[in-house]
């Protein structure tokens, strides 16, 4: 049988890291849910993970990264406010030039944008700690999110293990019309599968459909299937992405890739990109998808342009003819914040910047911001419409602001109206036929002529001034690690014990994000090396006396519903739980970045066999778990609720590997072990 281009992938970067090697079906592939370790050839870190992804890799004593690039950005916590930020970036800056790494100072911009435009590659791993790593699978790169940690081990030339994952296929026909654009496939796509129905999956986009997406456009798609929960999303690589490439001036990166014609998939979706119109993500999930026309006129206070999922240069110059010769309505707040250096130069060099700050927008620098809750937060209550891929709950900065998510087309009609606007609704479109009778759509007005007169250019303007390469070795063992007074040790596991004894300290619902474990934004982020100063925002939307209550009690249990710890791939998310005593964590099912995170900590990540029993159980309730270590070799161990005086069956189902990571205390003493 024929393969996808994810198992192609898989099959060339598989390992046998001592861990053993997964079964594997006739063609070579590993059984769906095998334990696979796969070679990583890149890394990635961003500033607001990569603190402590460096501090872990520090003290695993590797002399040099082990990859074949590695890069560190600077694009989260740019707003330097205090010495933290600006300490930090000292810090990854020296880490770079002592351990071999590139290092993409602050203002070259948001690590997927300019990754995909400098560094990816087809046919290449890279895992990236930060959960939109997938964007450069829209260049045909098997390209994963994951913990601080795991992205350490990687740089130290350590496997990166997955659940070998089922395999999807988005099949595309037709083509996009006018207005309707691939932030519209994504929202989409979230409409159809949910934030929890990527878990579990490698979604492939393929089709007659795709030819007509270019590589940015297919680098949006991939980046929301983060949103989706998927291991990762891939494209094939082909003209376009040769023509990307090439305009790059980096043709010779490119290496063809497609699937067999006879690939098997778990699942067929088909969407006829010519059908589609304007969707919008309704407050406070990304898959509250509806068509933007159905919430058409809802006024709209504040408009943000940018992030990792909307900041190509298309997609700006698609912004600044839509903006040309107008102002933007006098109720709205515009930022635009463009992806990279290279975007933002070209934008200035066209001509586009000036129409852009014509009509009266906010420009940011290019970084992520708002999307982060880096500044720019929503007035008391505000409608924002952002072209960004997350609008969790108080993500914005602003506690009860509805954020909407959209593209950049829609963003812009209703920045202009001062409501949500469907941007066709801006142009009187008819509808001609052409020779052999197939539709065909001829917007009448100027406006749509410009917008279809923008096309990849043949040559970028190639700059990397602002990265820097690798120092050469003997200059390297020179460098002094510059250290600032805001990093702090990192809580270190201990290894499980057979039994816990705990509290149920919180109890919540379903879909719990990292942003509701753990808050990011301008106050936080800063603290991302200081984990007892985080600690005390940990489940602050949900329940701001949870960090009290958990160093009170000493050892305590979460429980959660299903796709607990959905979103980013913040390890703080596991280590301030560790910090504050949470041994186990219990829940209806998780989310792929994060359960691997909580056993990289040392902590216990169990479900429910009947999620039914999440019902029986209750805040501050004693909870037993008895005989662990025997539990996790036959997959179930029981609960006894003492305070209600009954039992559960929980799942502890763990790979071989997982299983001694735990008994290890997490992954660095695991490791240390093994070396
Ligand atoms: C996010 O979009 O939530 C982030 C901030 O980029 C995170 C990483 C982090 O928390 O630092 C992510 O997506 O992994
Ligand atoms: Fe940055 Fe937002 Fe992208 Fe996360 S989702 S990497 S915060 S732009």
């Amino acid at each position: 049988m024929g393969l996808t281009i994810a198992q192609k992938i898989i099959k060339n970067h598989m390992v046998d890291d001592g861990a053993g090697l997964p079964r594997l079906n006739s063609d070579g592939v590993p059984e769906v849910g095998e334990d696979v370790a796969i070679r990583i050839d890149q890394t990635l870190t961003q500033d607001a993970t990569g603190t402590m992804a460096y501090l872990e890799f520090e003290t695993m004593g590797i002399p040099r990264v082990r990859t074949e690039l590695s890069v560190a950005y600077i694009d989260h916590n740019t707003l330097q406010s205090g010495f933290e930020n600006a300490d930090d970036h000292r810090f990854i800056q020296s880490m770079a030039a002592k351990y071999g790494l590139y290092f993409s100072r602050p203002g070259n911009g948001i690590c997927h944008q300019v990754h995909l435009e400098r560094f990816a590659v087809p046919g290449k791993t890279l895992i990236g700690s930060d959960s939109h790593t997938p964007t450069a699978g829209g260049i045909g790169m098997l390209a994963m999110g994951a913990g601080g940690l795991d992205v350490a081990v990687a740089m130290g030339g350590g496997a990166y293990h997955i659940t070998m994952p089922k395999m999807y296929k988005v099949n595309l026909t037709g083509k996009l019309r006018p207005f309707v654009t691939a932030k519209d496939v994504s929202l989409e796509i979230l409409r159809i599968l949910s934030v929890k129905g990527g878990v579990g999956n490698i979604i492939e986009w393929g089709g007659a459909g795709v030819k007509t997406l270019s590589v940015p456009e297919r680098a949006t798609i991939t980046n929301m299937g983060a949103e989706l929960g998927a291991t990762t999303s891939i494209f094939p690589a082909d003209e376009a992405t040769k023509e990307f490439l090439a305009a790059q001036g980096r043709g010779d990166a490119f290496k063809p890739l497609a699937s067999d014609e006879d690939a098997i998939y778990d699942r067929i979706i088909d969407i006829d990109l010519a059908s589609l119109e304007p969707m919008i993500a309704c407050p406070h999930s990304p898959d509250n998808v509806v068509k933007v026309s159905e919430v058409a006129g809802t006024k709209v206070d504040q408009v943000c342009v940018g992030s990792c999922t909307n900041s190509s240069l298309l997609d700006m110059l698609k912004v600044a003819a839509m903006l040309r010769g107008k102002t933007i309505n006098s109720t709205v707040s515009l930022s635009i914040s463009p992806g990279s250096k290279q975007v933002l130069r070209m934008l200035s060099d066209m001509g586009a910047l000036s129409d852009i700050i014509a009509s009266g927008a906010r420009i940011l620098e290019c970084s992520c911001g708002p999307c982060i809750g880096m500044g720019f937060s929503p007035n008391s209550g505000g409608v924002s419409l952002r072209t960004f891929n997350r609008n969790f709950e108080g993500r914005s900065g602003t506690k009860d602001a509805n954020v909407y998510l959209v593209s950049p087309e829609t963003a812009v009609a209703s920045a202009l109206m001062g409501f949500i606007t469907n941007p066709l609704d801006l142009c009187e479109v008819e509808t001609v036929y052409n020779e052999s009778g197939t539709e065909k759509e001829k917007p009448n007005i100027s406006l749509e002529d410009s917008l279809s007169s923008i096309v990849m250019p043949d040559r970028f303007t190639i700059d990397d001034s602002a990265v820097i390469p690798p120092l050469p070795e003997e200059e390297a063992a020179d460098v002094e690690i510059l250290r600032g007074p805001n990093i702090k040790e990192f809580p270190k596991g201990k290894p499980i014990e057979d039994s816990i004894e705990a509290e149920l300290t919180l109890k919540v619902g379903d879909n719990i994000t990292t942003d509701h474990i753990m808050p990011a934004g301008s106050k936080i982020l800063p603290y991302r090396s200081n984990i007892p100063h985080l600690s005390q925002y940990c489940f602050e939307v949900c329940d701001a006396t949870f960090p009290e209550r958990a160093k009170a009690a000493g050892s305590s249990i979460i429980v959660g519903g299903s796709n607990y710890g959905q979103g980013s791939s913040r390890e703080h998310a596991a280590l301030v739980p560790l910090y504050l005593g949470v041994r186990a964590v219990v829940a209806k099912s998780f989310a792929r970045i994060h359960v691997a995170n909580l056993i990289n900590a040392g902590i216990i990540p169990l479900t429910f066999e009947n999620p039914d029993d999440y019902d029986r159980i209750f805040q501050g309730d004693t909870l037993v778990i008895d005989g662990i270590l025997e539990g996790m070799d036959i997959g179930t161990v029981k609960l006894i609720d003492e305070s209600k005086g009954i039992e559960i069956d929980l799942a502890c189902d763990f790979t071989e590997r997982q299983r001694e990571i735990l008994k290890s205390g997490g992954l660095l003493p695991y490791i240390a072990k093994l070396s």
